[in-house]
C-alpha cells in the first residue's frame, strides 16, 4: 500500500518542524495505540511504532496519542514494518479531557483535528444537554463541531430535535442522517475535506462506527446492537483508531463516552470573547453575574444582546477553568 501522505493530513505546518539532524527520519501518523506499541500510517502504509526508552524513564513531556504526527526511524535489524519513535511533532491542536475517576489528569484523546462530529441518536438517545457538553468542550479547545443527529429513520418528524439544537449549537452545522438508510451520507462526505481530519465523538450505540463504515464503504469497524438489558459490554468499540478514507481524508473512531469532563487548563474563551468585553464593565470586579447591581452582563441579557444560553454556556465554562485555579471553589 502506497498511501499520499497529503491524504493523511501531512502539510506545510509540520513540514516545517523538520530539521537537517533528522534526515534520516520520515513522518508517520498515529493511527492506534497500542498496550506496548503504536499502529502507524506513512507514505510506506502501514507500520508497527516502538517507543524508545527515552520517552519512557523520568520522560516529563505527553506521549504520542492518535493523529498525532511523529518522525520515525526504520531499524535494520528489526522487523521490516517496525520503526522507532524519535520525535512527536508540534500539534496543531489536541483534543483531551479530565480522566474519570481520577481527581486531576489529563486524558489525551487525538490530536491535529480539524473537525469534531458529535454524534446523537434522534431515538431515546436524544439529549440537547450532552450535545452541548460536547459544544463546550469543542469551543474551550477553539475545535470547529458539527453535530450529527443520526437514526433519523426511527422518528417521523426531527424538525423539533434539530430546533432544539438550534437554540445552543449557534453556527454549528447540524446534519440529519440514517446510517441504516444511508441517509444524508454524501452531504457528511462533503464536510471532509481532501487531508482534514475528523473525530466522532457521542454515547455509546449512537451509530458512530456504523457512520465511518458508510464513508469508509466496506465495513472498516465492528458495529453493534446496543443492550439495553445491562449496561456491561455495551460498547463495540473499545479503542480510538484512525482511518484513511477512499476520499483522500482522515477520520477516527473512538469509544462510546458516558461522560465528558472538560480538562480546565485547556479552557480558552475565544467564542466568548463579547461576553468577557462586557463583563469587565461590571460595577464590582468580582461580580458574579447574577443579582449585583450595576452588572453589564444581566443587563445585555435583558435587552436581548446577550441570549440566555449563550450567557449560560459562558458561565459553566468560567466555572470550569475557576475550578482549576482555585481548587473546588464555585464563582458562578
Ligand atoms: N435504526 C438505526 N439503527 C442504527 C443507525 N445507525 C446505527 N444503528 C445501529 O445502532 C447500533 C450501534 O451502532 P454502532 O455504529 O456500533 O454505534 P457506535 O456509536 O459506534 O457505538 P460504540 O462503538 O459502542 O461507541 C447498531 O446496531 C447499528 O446497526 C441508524 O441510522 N438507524
Ligand atoms: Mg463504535
Ligand atoms: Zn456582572
Amino acid at each position: 500500500m502506497v498511501v499520499d501522505i497529503k491524504s493523511l493530513g501531512w502539510g506545510i505546518f509540520f513540514k516545517r518542524q523538520l530539521i537537517e539532524s533528522e534526515k534520516t527520519y520520515y513522518p508517520a501518523r498515529i493511527s492506534r495505540q497500542n498496550t506496548n506499541n503504536y499502529i502507524l500510517l506513512s507514505e510506506k502504509g502501514s507500520s508497527i511504532g516502538i517507543l524508545p526508552s527515552k520517552f519512557k524513564e523520568g520522560f516529563k513531556g505527553q506521549l504520542p496519542t492518535v493523529g498525532d504526527w511523529v518522525l520515525v526511524e526504520d531499524v535494520e535489524d528489526m522487523e521490516p514494518d517496525k520503526v522507532t519513535i524519535q520525535r512527536i511533532l508540534e500539534r496543531k491542536n489536541l483534543l483531551s479531557r479530565k480522566e474519570i475517576g481520577e481527581a486531576d489528569r489529563q486524558q489525551l484523546m487525538a490530536a491535529n483535528i480539524d473537525r469534531v462530529f458529535i454524534v446523537s441518536g434522534l431515538d431515546g438517545e436524544f439529549n440537547p444537554r450532552k450535545i452541548e457538553r460536547y459544544l463546550l468542550l469543542c469551543w474551550s479547545l477553539d475545535l470547529q463541531p458539527a453535530v450529527i443527529l443520526n437514526k433519523k429513520d426511527l422518528v417521523k418528524n426531527s424538525k423539533d430535535a434539530v430546533n432544539q439544537v438550534k437554540t445552543i449549537s449557534g453556527d454549528t452545522p447540524i446534519l440529519c442522517l440514517s446510517a441504516l438508510n444511508k441517509m444524508g451520507i454524501s452531504s457528511l462526505i462533503q464536510y471532509m475535506k481532501p487531508g482534514s481530519t475528523s473525530i466522532f465523538l457521542g454515547s455509546s450505540g449512537v451509530g458512530k462506527s456504523s457512520l465511518i463504515n458508510l464513508v469508509m464503504g466496506e465495513e472498516t469497524f465492528k458495529t453493534g446492537a446496543v443492550r439495553t438489558k445491562d449496561s456491561k459490554g455495551r460498547h463495540t468499540t473499545s479503542f480510538r483508531e484512525l482511518v484513511l478514507t477512499p476520499h483522500d481524508s482522515v477520520l477516527i473512531d473512538t469509544p462510546g463516552m458516558r461522560e465528558i469532563r472538560i480538562w480546565s487548563p485547556d479552557i480558552n474563551m475565544n467564542r466568548f470573547q463579547d461576553i468577557l468585553a462586557l463583563a469587565q464593565r461590571c460595577k464590582f470586579n468580582d461580580c458574579s453575574h447574577t443579582s449585583e447591581p450595576g452588572c453589564e452582563l444581566k443587563l445585555a441579557e435583558e435587552n436581548g444582546i446577550v441570549s440566555s444560553t449563550r450567557l449560560n454556556q459562558f458561565k459553566r465554562l468560567m466555572n470550569e477553568s475557576l475550578q482549576n485555579e482555585f481548587g473546588n471553589q464555585k464563582k458562578y
